[in-house]
């Protein structure tokens, strides 16, 4: 079923070009007759500067690109609505978080942060989240990240933390990763940047979709209802189908498979039909409680534990359309920490405040001057009326004959009425470059993670720890974050310097508080959307294929069938041939063939690969032999199907989405 037409996709109904019929323009309307030949002087001869076509068509082209955004370049959207379940009259007066009747429109962009436009969707990074609510109030946007914390506290080490991450200044070495000296070099002299640094090196920097993994605004906002009281708030984003991950051998092999792994993901769901959905929660702390913590709250590497403060859901997104022209509408959108409603405030968070200057800043140049906001996209659903004036691509005729304020010629229009207004907080203080003190701690919470995690989650950080410092050539370095890990905890500090070679460091006596909601163990399990390859050839046995994935479509899974060559096998329609897919695209694989595909070295990885990466398999009649010959050792997760509840058993294989328990350390796929 259509979602129905919301105010802002009625809005760029204005703007939209639509396929049609009509011949061919130039810029300024003239119609053009031949495109294919330049006009030249005889048919060998010179081109002619009075080719006016020839010209705009070349002068277009060479104008056609803009600077990538600085950071999270690599970018997807998807258009959305959001709905209230409960009016916040209490905490704000943001007029969306009041009326449960209303449905407002949204985008959202994903991406990754270190990365060019060009680069892998499954790296070890950072995931943007950020989401524009067209509210009737004008635009409010949260700028997230998947992490709830960020590398550094003051917004003045920002360009120092991402020259350190982007590729080497010498040689553009390398693209889209974290593992290489001058980022490794920041981290161990600036400790601040460690809880991050669990983050990620945790599964969470290697999301399975951008549909399974949660946003967080990250800072301490504030809300502030009708009569100006203040409380302070964490944004979070709660996917409805759970947070799930890949696993980092899977991700290396998806770069390149199919780099663009999650934006394909987004994209193919939501023309699906099988709309993402997220809770949006809020975690409020009443300004009475500013300082109940043993961290500061305007600290922006620090999260409060859902423990002390639960987090409680308000509403829901649903992303349900994809965009139309992705420069259009995802290249050019703009979002901004400072583009707030009424009800909606800052804190005085020192990175919090340098992302309120760097935005815009950023936007001015990447979009080419201050009309940005018109650009569609970044249009609000509401009038826009002010004295802001000219500057390049002014889309606006403006009648009025003044362009200031006060004025009696226009009747004192537009007059700045009952709006917006700043949350009155006391300040004072001496001018000072100077961290509070309650910024000192780096350790505590890094420990918190990392007593939290699963031992499958333990595993992984240390491994990717070896990974990453692995990739780092000079020895100080790997030295002093191994020095930093002996301070969070002595068991990922001896494990991490054992595989460097290196000596234990000094360990510090750690506490053992743990935060259960840290953990990726215990999430929602569904089968719906998940990608099941169902390998096929001349020997299988087509009606219980047909009725085994009859069972798990019913349950919204998407299974395809893969077999050695395209079109149909057992008056099956093929949708991939085996050498064009990987098990890495999947995942969950059925061996529904082992007459043709058992000899077959390519059909044998692909089952083993699978195993590897810790998916369901499940075999079905003669696939047990395809089974058989990948050889994989008895282990969990492997289904053969012999009895009628193999669809039921599978399906709740595939819910619980990986079996991290199974040991594929001597699995060589
Ligand atoms: Fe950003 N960030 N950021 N950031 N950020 C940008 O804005 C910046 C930070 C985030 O899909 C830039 O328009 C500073 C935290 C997302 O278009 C730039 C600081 C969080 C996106 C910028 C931060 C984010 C950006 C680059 C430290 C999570 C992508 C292009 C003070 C809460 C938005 C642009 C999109 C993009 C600056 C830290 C999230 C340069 C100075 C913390 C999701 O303005």
């Amino acid at each position: 079923m259509q979602p129905a037409r919301d105010a802002k996709d009625q809005q760029l109904d204005e703007h939209r070009v639509p396929v049609d019929d009509l011949n061919m323009t130039t810029d300024q309307g003239s119609r053009v007759d031949d495109t294919d030949n330049a006009l030249r002087a005889g048919t060998r001869g010179p081109t002619l500067m009075e080719d006016f076509h020839f010209r705009e068509k070349i002068t277009r082209f060479d104008h056609e690109r803009i600077p990538e955004r600085v950071v999270h370049a690599r970018g997807a959207g998807a258009y959305g609505i959001f709905e209230l379940y409960e009016p916040l009259g209490d905490v704000t007066s943001a007029a969306f978080l009041n009326d449960t009747s209303v449905k407002t429109p949204t985008f959202v962009r994903f991406s990754t942060v270190a990365g060019s436009r060009g680069s892998a969707d499954t790296v070890r990074d950072v995931r943007g989240f950020a989401t524009k609510f067209y509210t009737t109030q004008g635009n409010f946007d949260i700028v997230a990240n998947n992490f709830p914390v960020f590398f550094i506290q003051d917004g003045i080490k920002f360009p120092d933390f991402v020259h350190a991450v982007k590729p080497e200044p010498h040689n553009e070495i390398p693209q889209a990763q974290s593992a290489h000296d001058t980022f490794w070099d920041f981290v161990q002299l600036q400790p601040e940047s460690l809880h991050m640094i669990m983050w990620l090196m945790s599964d969470r920097a290697i999301p399975r979709s951008f549909r399974m993994m949660q946003g967080f605004g990250v800072h301490t906002f504030r809300l502030v209802n009708a009569s100006g009281q203040g409380t302070f708030v964490k944004w979070h984003w709660r996917p409805v189908l759970g947070t799930y991950s890949l696993v980092w051998d899977e991700v290396l092999r998806l770069q390149g498979n199919d780099p663009d792994y999650n934006r394909r993901d987004l994209w193919e769901t939501i023309e699906r039909g099988a709309y993402p959905e997220y809770e949006l929660c809020v975690q409020l702390v009443p300004e009475s409680r500013e300082h109940d913590f043993d961290f500061d709250l305007l600290d922006a590497t620090k999260i409060i534990p859902e423990e002390q403060v639960p987090l409680r859901p308000i509403g829901k997104m649903t992303l349900n359309r994809n965009p139309q022209n992705f420069f259009a509408e995802t290249e050019q959108v703009a979002f901004h920490t400072a583009n707030v409603v009424p009800g909606i405030d800052f804190t005085n968070d020192p990175l919090l405040q340098a992302r309120n200057f760097s935005y815009l800043d950023t936007q001015l140049l990447r979009l080419a001057g201050p009309n940005f906001p018109q650009i569609p996209i970044n249009r609000p659903v509401n009038e826009v009326r002010n004295d802001q004036r000219d500057g390049f691509h002014q889309h606006m005729v403006h009648e009025s004959r003044t362009s200031y304020a006060p004025n009696s010629i226009s009747g004192g229009c537009p007059g700045a009425v009952e709006g917006y207004r700043h949350y009155q907080e006391k300040v004072e203080g001496t001018k000072i470059r100077m961290r509070s003190p309650s910024f000192e701690d780096h350790y505590s919470q890094s420990t918190l993670i990392w007593n939290s995690m699963s031992d499958w989650e333990k595993q992984h950080i240390v491994a990717a720890f070896l990974f990453e410092l692995g990739h780092v050539e000079r020895k100080h370095i790997k030295e002093g974050v191994v020095r930093h890990l002996g301070q969070i905890h002595p068991d990922l500090a001896s494990q991490v310097a054992q595989g460097l070679g290196l000596p234990a460091p000094a360990m510090a006596q750690v506490h053992s508080d743990t935060s259960p909601a840290l953990s990726m163990t215990g999430q929602p399990r569904s089968v719906a959307t998940r990608k099941i390859a169902i390998l096929m050839g001349d020997g299988t046995d087509a009606a219980a294929v047909t009725a085994l994935r009859r069972e798990l479509e019913a349950q919204g899974a998407i299974c395809e069938i893969v077999a050695p060559a395209e079109g149909t096998v057992g008056g099956v329609p093929v949708d991939r041939q085996l050498s064009a897919a990987n098990s890495v695209i999947y995942d969950a694989v059925v061996a529904a063939d082992g007459a043709a595909l058992a000899p077959m070295g390519r059909a044998q990885f692909f089952v083993k690969e699978a195993f590897k990466h810790q998916k369901a398999i499940a075999s079905v009649g003669s696939g047990r032999r395809l089974v058989e010959a990948a050889q994989l050792p008895n282990d969990v997760g492997v289904l053969i199907g012999d009895g009628n509840d193999i669809a039921k058993r599978f399906a709740e294989a595939v819910a619980g989405h990986r079996f991290y328990e199974r040991d594929v350390s001597s699995v060589p796929a």
